[in-house]
């Protein structure tokens, strides 16, 4: 049997339509899945909306519709921007779907039957842009006196009855769970600023709200609903059937990687895990933050009117080419700025020149002196042992680098065999061979096309229709494109079909 892999983004609160933060966090995760679909796993891959809460509430209020009609179009939009970023997800959940209210309602319980809940009082700051509640060591007070968290969000005074989850008890359990499992949270700094939080003591969390009746009613207490962050966290095991623990998707859980932006790390590494060790259920493997792109050096927003929609950048430049930038341009867990010139760049330098070239000019040489069939490998010189055995090893490098989610290193690793393979082509020129050595031509092509086709299947999970019509090209049938088969050789004399070019150069529209 396959072993099981759970994938999540982060479930995108619906005050407004989506943006390419919101793409990147999603097409990460898909790179993780397909990879991990790739290397052999049963990968269930969610994501979806965060549809309950104040913020929400008050969006809908000024478009002037009731919250229900605003999320369903907003959550549609997002459904459509998923779609359009080429996700593989394999579920698309909503907080304000039946089986989400019901696993909510069952998680609640299990944790006030664990003692763990205890109605008071609120009285403190609350951001309703973060939905978080702040200490007023958290805040700084600007020239006119008002109060801002670290994230810039305004805060306001609540007073409200509340429910309260325990989460002082849990410090200790919580500092102990970090240091057995040393990759529960990534990057690093992440996972620092993470326990030096909790090492600095943690106050009980106020879990329920009555001043407004957009999310999931408390259990038994009708005035009461749930804190949007303990509901939005729940989407996690509802995707997987709870409180079915007996559903087929329970298998999946725990979750294996819950990618999220560094701004909620708090919230998926202390709270998330204390409810659910709390509710006698286990914590996720693992949260890896993202982090921030700007856009040419200014931070997105609306009022300087540089918000960028993934979809206008796929428009422009191709989803592959899109899905690549991403995540070849910056690490994952630092920031980045998205750059016009730098997309055009890596466009026509990596893509087109780098790769592109080097799979059209190997297969146009087969096909225009070879009739188009696949050579067998000759005897092995030692420039050809070289790049095989580096194409060879390339699947563990890569590997290696997906379990970190250094995406860019992955890439990176593989690049290094697409320059090898370029210095190998020019330096052995087959082209010349034709005329003085057709054996050897052969032999050299049958060494490109091999470390091609490790290249393009391993970059599938990137750019998934430039490599399937890449190894399509290569003469790969589907049933032979993940990592597994690349230790079976391709079969000596099929017939390819006429290569075409796979990535475009990049034109700047004239003005
Ligand atoms: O926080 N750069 O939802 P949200 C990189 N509903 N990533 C970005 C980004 C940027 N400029 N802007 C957004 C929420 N993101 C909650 C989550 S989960 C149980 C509940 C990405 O709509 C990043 O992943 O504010 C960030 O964490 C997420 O979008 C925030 O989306």
């Amino acid at each position: 049997m396959r072993p099981a892999c759970y994938i999540t983004t982060p479930i995108y609160y619906v005050n407004g339509a989506p943006h390419i933060g919101h793409a990147y966090t999603t097409v990460a995760a898909d790179v993780m899945a397909r990879f991990k679909r790739l290397d052999g796993y049963d990968v269930f891959f969610l994501t979806g909306t965060d549809e309950h809460g104040q913020k929400v509430e008050q969006a809908a209020r000024e478009a002037g519709l009731d919250p229900q009609t605003y999320t369903d179009g907003i959550s549609a939009d997002f459904q459509a921007m998923t779609r359009t970023m080429g996700a593989s997800n394999d579920d698309w959940i909503r907080t304000t779907q039946e089986r989400h209210k019901l696993s909510c309602t069952e998680l609640w319980r299990r944790i006030a039957a664990s003692g763990d809940i205890y109605l008071g009082h609120y009285e403190g700051w609350y951001a309703i842009r973060d939905e978080a509640f702040y200490d007023e060591n958290e805040l700084t007070t600007r020239p006119d006196g008002t109060k801002v968290a670290a994230s810039g969000a305004p805060v306001e005074w609540v007073r409200e009855p509340s429910y309260f989850f325990r989460l002082s008890a849990w410090q200790d359990r919580l500092l102990k769970f970090y240091e057995e499992n040393p990759n529960f949270i990534a990057p690093t700094s992440s996972r620092n600023e993470v326990i030096s939080f909790v090492r600095g003591g943690l106050n009980d969390l106020s879990i329920s709200r009555t001043t407004f009746c957009w999310g999931v009613p408390v259990p038994d207490a009708p005035d009461h609903v749930m804190y949007v962050w303990l509901d939005a966290l729940t989407n996690y095991i509802t995707g997987c059937g709870f409180p079915d623990e007996d559903a087929p998707r329970w298998r999946f859980w725990p979750a294996d990687i819950h990618f999220v932006g560094k701004e909620i790390t708090r919230f998926h590494a202390v709270y998330w895990p204390a409810f659910l060790m709390s509710a006698g259920l286990k914590p996720p493997k693992r949260v890896s933050a993202n982090g921030w792109w700007v856009v040419e050096g200014e931070k997105m927003s609306k009022s300087l009117g540089n918000v960028i929609d993934a979809r206008d950048l796929v428009a422009t430049y191709g989803l592959d080419q899109v899905r690549y930038y991403l995540l070849r341009e910056k690490p994952f867990g630092g920031d980045g700025s998205i750059a016009y010139k730098g997309i055009a760049s890596r466009i026509n330098v990596e893509l087109a020149n780098d790769l592109g070239n080097l799979a059209q000019r190997s297969l146009s040489l087969i096909a225009r002196n070879l009739g188009g069939v696949l050579p067998a490998r000759g005897p092995v010189t030692e420039e050809d042992a070289v790049l095989l055995a580096s194409a060879g090893a390339l699947p563990d490098m890569v590997r290696a680098a997906m379990e970190r989610q250094t995406f860019h290193e992955a890439l990176d690793e593989v690049w290094k065999i697409i320059r090898a393979a370029n210095g190998y082509i020019d330096r052995q020129a087959p082209w010349a061979l034709n005329k003085t050595d057709r054996v050897r031509m052969a032999a050299v092509l049958r060494v490109m096309v091999d470390t091609i086709r490790a290249v393009a299947t391993l970059l599938q999970p990137f750019m998934p229709t430039s490599m399937a019509n890449m190894l399509e090209q290569l003469g790969v049938p589907e049933h032979a494109r993940d990592i597994a088969a690349l230790s079976a050789p391709l079969a000596d004399g099929i017939h390819l079909p006429a290569p075409r070019g796979v990535f475009p150069r990049y034109v700047e529209p004239a003005a």
